[in-house]
């Protein structure tokens, strides 16, 4: 069988410190059925970064990593791809600023990706490019006399034309889409609103799930271990309510607090009764917007907790930290309410964690974002407008009452939903249509 290129802007070489993400997860797990190349950057910077990448062996996947100069990723990174393309992409325009110079060094980087993966390239391979870094990749290799097939997924949304048309060069950022074989997206609205844009592309939808039995699995053996435990013991026999979003104004956070703050302003019976713990690692904090909700979400801690906490009882447990994955399965086990409230999400995997990290015998409830990916699948969360605070407090109170009999049924239909479209679907998925798209 031909061998399996993934391109992504960062990639994990095991035992170096990983960036928690969605994309990683997904990506290695398509790596690990078929063996093959990952290549991206390292995540270091360097003023003169070395012409050929580093070369890594492990198993069956090769890990092809580059660097980039600071100039790079303040033009590329920084810029382009974190102040321009994703706040556009998920429609939170006022967030979106455009330089020139930004574009120039998105280009670029793209350009010396393809220079330096072009030399690794076999005639028999299959090329996957992940996510909004690297939307031009295929034009550059293309132009350089890659004929092998080439498929992109985004993994963030993408938006209607009248949005997109907020950037100067959409145009040509349309156009480097025509250049893949196949270009796969999260739900099939993202790609409607591909197809406002581009109506020559081959799209399709592909729906990112998770490996069911292996969080059900991780969550089940978290509960016996240490930090589990002493969380529980924390609780005191108190209900948990809980989120895990990277700390990231596309997740809501600033509005999830203010919502829980009315909750316990208008619920004065679920006072002293009720812990959430937000768990939230710092990303991208070299950005302003994320310095500036870094600063929000503190104050809003500090207002919620000094004005309702007790001696023996803090409403809000706000973290920044990482945990080990199975350790956060165990703590989303541990809850009774899963607050997933992002105000527009790809698809969003802590979701899907939530649901399958549940005991079957005494499920949580999930409160799920309708501007989520994730929505369209799973209809057994009690849905919410993540803008509409009032709306968001009543789905915890609802969460909270929930009968054991209706947590179990919609449990049960969440279930059966991850399963159909699980983490094996998406890449085994992806890459049947790309072969026969590259057929064609
Ligand atoms: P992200 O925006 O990173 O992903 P998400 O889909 O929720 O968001 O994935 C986060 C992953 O990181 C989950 O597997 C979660 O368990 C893990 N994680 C979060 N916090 C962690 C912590 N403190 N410690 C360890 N692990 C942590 C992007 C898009 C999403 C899309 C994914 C995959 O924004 O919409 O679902 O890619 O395509």
């Amino acid at each position: 069988m031909s061998r399996l290129v993934c391109v992504s802007n960062r990639i994990t070489v095991p035992r170096r410190a990983a960036a928690p993400g969605g994309l990683a997860v997904g990506v290695l797990a398509a790596m690990r059925d078929t063996g093959g190349l990952w290549f991206g950057w390292s995540g270091e910077l360097e003023a003169n970064p070395p012409p050929t990448p580093e070369i890594v062996t492990r198993g069956e996947i090769t890990y092809a990593t580059i660097s980039l100069t600071q100039a790079d990723y303040d033009r590329y990174y920084r810029g382009f791809c974190n102040t321009t393309l994703w706040p556009l992409f998920h429609y939170l325009t006022d967030r979106f600023r455009y330089d020139h110079e930004w574009h120039l060094g998105y280009r670029a980087v793209n350009r010396r990706f393809a220079e330096q993966l072009l030399p690794l390239l076999r005639p028999d391979d299959r090329i996957w490019v992940h996510d909004y870094h690297l939307i031009p990749l295929a034009r550059e290799l293309r132009s350089l006399g890659v004929t092998q097939p080439i498929g992109f997924f985004l993994h963030i949304p993408f938006p209607h034309l009248e949005v997109l048309r907020l950037l100067p060069p959409y145009a040509e950022l349309v156009r480097d889409l025509e250049h893949y074989d196949l270009v796969g997206l999260q739900t099939e609205a993202d790609e409607q609103s591909l197809r406002s844009s581009a109506a020559r592309i081959t799209t399709g939808a592909f729906p990112i799930g998770i490996d069911v039995d292996a969080v059900i699995a991780e969550a089940a053996a978290a509960m016996r271990t240490e930090p589990v435990r002493r969380m529980i013991t924390g609780l005191i026999g108190r209900p948990l309510m809980i989120g895990v979003d990277r700390l990231d104004y596309s997740k809501g956070l600033v509005e999830r607090f203010s919502a829980y703050q009315r909750f316990l302003e208008r619920h004065a019976g679920r006072r002293g009764r009720l812990i959430y713990l937000q768990i939230a690692p710092l990303s991208r904090d070299d950005i302003q917007a994320y310095a500036e909700i870094r600063a929000a979400l503190e104050q809003a801690t500090g207002r919620t907790n000094g004005r309702f906490a007790d001696t023996d009882w803090t409403p809000l447990r706000y973290l920044n930290r990482n945990f080990p994955h199975g350790t956060l399965m165990g703590f989303l086990r541990a809850a009774q309410v899963g607050l997933v409230t992002p105000l527009r999400d790809g698809m969003n995997l802590v979701a899907k964690e939530f649901v399958a990290a549940q005991d079957p015998a005494d499920p949580g409830a999930l409160i799920l974002s309708s501007l989520a990916g994730a929505a369209r699948e799973l209809d057994g969360a009690v849905i919410v407008n993540p803008y509409d605070l009032r709306s968001v407090s009543q789905a915890i109170e609802a969460a909270l009452a929930m009968p054991l009999d209706e947590r179990q049924a919609r449990h049960t239909a969440m279930l059966a939903a991850l399963r159909s479209r699980d983490l094996r679907a998406w890449h085994t998925g992806f890459l049947a249509a790309l072969s026969a798209a590259a057929r064609r």
